[in-house]
Order: structure tokens, then sequence, then C-alpha cells
């Protein structure tokens, strides 16, 4: 059952075994059991039960890395079946998303931009450690409906706020919806700095995305 390969996963990210999850990813797509369900609640869960342990000491740099490695082999092996689910809908609009300057963590990001893929956006994906002025210029390059960031440090976070000025300066800020994410980011964050869209994880921000299309 999903809760069952769920807690398989979780485990398996814990364990930081990649075969087993893509064995548990594999085995989830035979079972057609729902996919971000499997992300969100089995290698998120385990992931960020990782996370927790790294910050209480028990366990270290090496382990998350590690855990954040058996993570992405399952995404990598969920990503493309997604997507083809995702079919031939029509475009709903761009959306430009990166994480921000300084930042490398990249997972939560992927996440959102593959489920803002599926859900029938065009996703223009920065990367990670996207400087201020590339953000900018995405903007006015590809004009999209929404620009979002992703801040997973409470030291990269403030940069969102720089995103909101140099906008405001280039004179865009306007014609964009700004969108902010990542672990320390709150809707608090969002209202004290005027982005548009806060969004807790990546059902939230194909919610609150599909809500402003
Ligand atoms: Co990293 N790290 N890390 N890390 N890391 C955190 C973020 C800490 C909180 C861990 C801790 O100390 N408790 C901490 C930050 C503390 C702070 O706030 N100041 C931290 C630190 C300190 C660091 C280093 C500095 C460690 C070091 O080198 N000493 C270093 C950073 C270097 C740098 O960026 N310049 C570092 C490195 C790493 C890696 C490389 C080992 C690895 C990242 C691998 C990668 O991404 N390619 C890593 C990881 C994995 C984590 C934790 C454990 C998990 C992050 C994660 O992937 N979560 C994290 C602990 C935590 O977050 N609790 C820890 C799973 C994803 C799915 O969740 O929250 O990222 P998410 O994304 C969600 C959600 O937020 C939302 O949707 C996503 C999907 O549901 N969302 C958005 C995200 N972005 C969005 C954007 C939008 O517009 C909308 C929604």
């Amino acid at each position: 059952t999903q809760d069952e390969i769920n807690a398989k996963a979780k485990a398996a990210v814990m364990d930081f075994d990649d075969e087993l999850v893509e064995e548990i990813c594999e085995e989830a797509i035979e079972a057609k059991v729902d996919m971000v369900s499997l992300i969100q609640d089995g290698l998120t869960a385990g992931m960020n039960e990782v996370g927790d342990q790294f910050e209480q000491g028990t366990l270290f740099l090496p382990h998350v890395i590690a855990a954040s490695e058996a993570m992405s082999a399952g995404v990598a092996i969920l990503t493309p079946v997604l997507e083809a689910q995702g079919g031939s809908v029509k475009s709903k609009g761009t959306i430009v998303i990166g994480t921000i300057e300084g930042d490398i963590h990249s997972i939560g990001k992927d996440i959102v931009a593959t489920m803002l893929k599926i859900a029938g956006f065009k996703v223009v994906d920065l990367g990670r450690d996207v400087a201020i002025g590339t953000y900018v210029d995405a903007v006015k390059e590809h004009k999209p409906m929404i620009v979002g960031s992703s801040a997973l440090m409470t030291t990269t976070m403030i940069l969102q706020m720089n995103i909101e000025e140099q906008l405001k300066e280039a004179g865009i800020r306007d014609s964009v919806m700004t969108m902010v994410g990542g672990a320390p980011v709150t809707q608090d964050w969002a209202d004290k700095i005027g982005s548009d869209i806060y969004a807790e994880n990546a059902t939230d921000a194909v919610v609150k995305c599909n809500a402003s299309a």
C-alpha cells in the first residue's frame, strides 16, 4: 500500500541506501501508487528526519550528503514518469525558478519545478546559487507570470528581499508575481518582504500558482 511504500522509502533515505531507494521507486511505479505522496511523505520525510538529526548533532554532514544522494536517486526515477503523466496540457504560463545566491540546496527547488511542469506550466529553471541580477534578467527575457526563489538557509533567505528591490529598481515589479519558499521561509516572511506567494511545499506551490494563472 501507499503507506507501506512511503515508510520503506523514508527508511531507505535514512539508511543512505541509493539502491534500495531506486528499487522502492521502481516498485512504486509498478504498483501505481501516488508518486507525489511518495516524494513528500516518503523520501522528503526521510530527508527531513536526517536534517533534524544533523541539527541535533547525532548525524554529520557526510550523512546529509549521503541521504540527499539517496533521495535524488529516487526523484530521478520518478521524475520522467511524473512528467509523462502530465501529458500535453496547454501551457498555463511561464514560471522562472531558482535557488538563491549563496545557496546550493537544490532538491526542494527541483521538486517544485517538476511539479509545476506536470501541472502544465512552462518552467525556466535557473539552477542554484542564482545571482539576484539573473532573476531580474530572466524576468525581462522570459516575461514569466511568476518568478520563484528557493532559500534553505536563514542567511540566504534575506536575499529574497533583494529580488523584490531589484525588480522594483528595474521598473518591472508589477509585471510579475513573486513566489518564495524553502524550509526557513514562512508566510510571515513573504508578507514582510512583499512577496506575492508563499508555498510551503510543492503541492502548495502548484495550488497557489494555479490560482494565479
Ligand atoms: Co544543508 N543545511 N547545508 N545541505 N541541508 C540545511 C538547510 C540546515 C537547515 C541544516 C541544519 O543545520 N539544521 C542548514 C541551514 C541552517 C541555516 O538556516 N542557516 C544547512 C547548512 C548549514 C548547510 C551547509 C552550510 C553545511 C556546511 O557546509 N557546513 C551547506 C550549504 C552550502 C551552501 O549552500 N552554500 C549545506 C549543504 C547541504 C548538502 C549539499 C549536503 C545537501 C543539499 C543537496 C542538494 O540540495 N543538492 C543539504 C541538505 C540535503 C540539507 C537538509 C538536511 C535537507 C534539505 C532538503 O533537501 N529537504 C536541510 C535540513 C532541513 O531543511 N530541515 C539542511 C528536502 C526538500 C524536499 O525540502 O524544504 O528543500 P525543501 O523544499 C520543499 C519546500 O521548502 C518547498 O517545496 C519543496 C518541496 O516540497 N520549496 C519551495 C522549496 N523551495 C521553494 C521555492 C518556491 O518558490 C516555493 C516552494
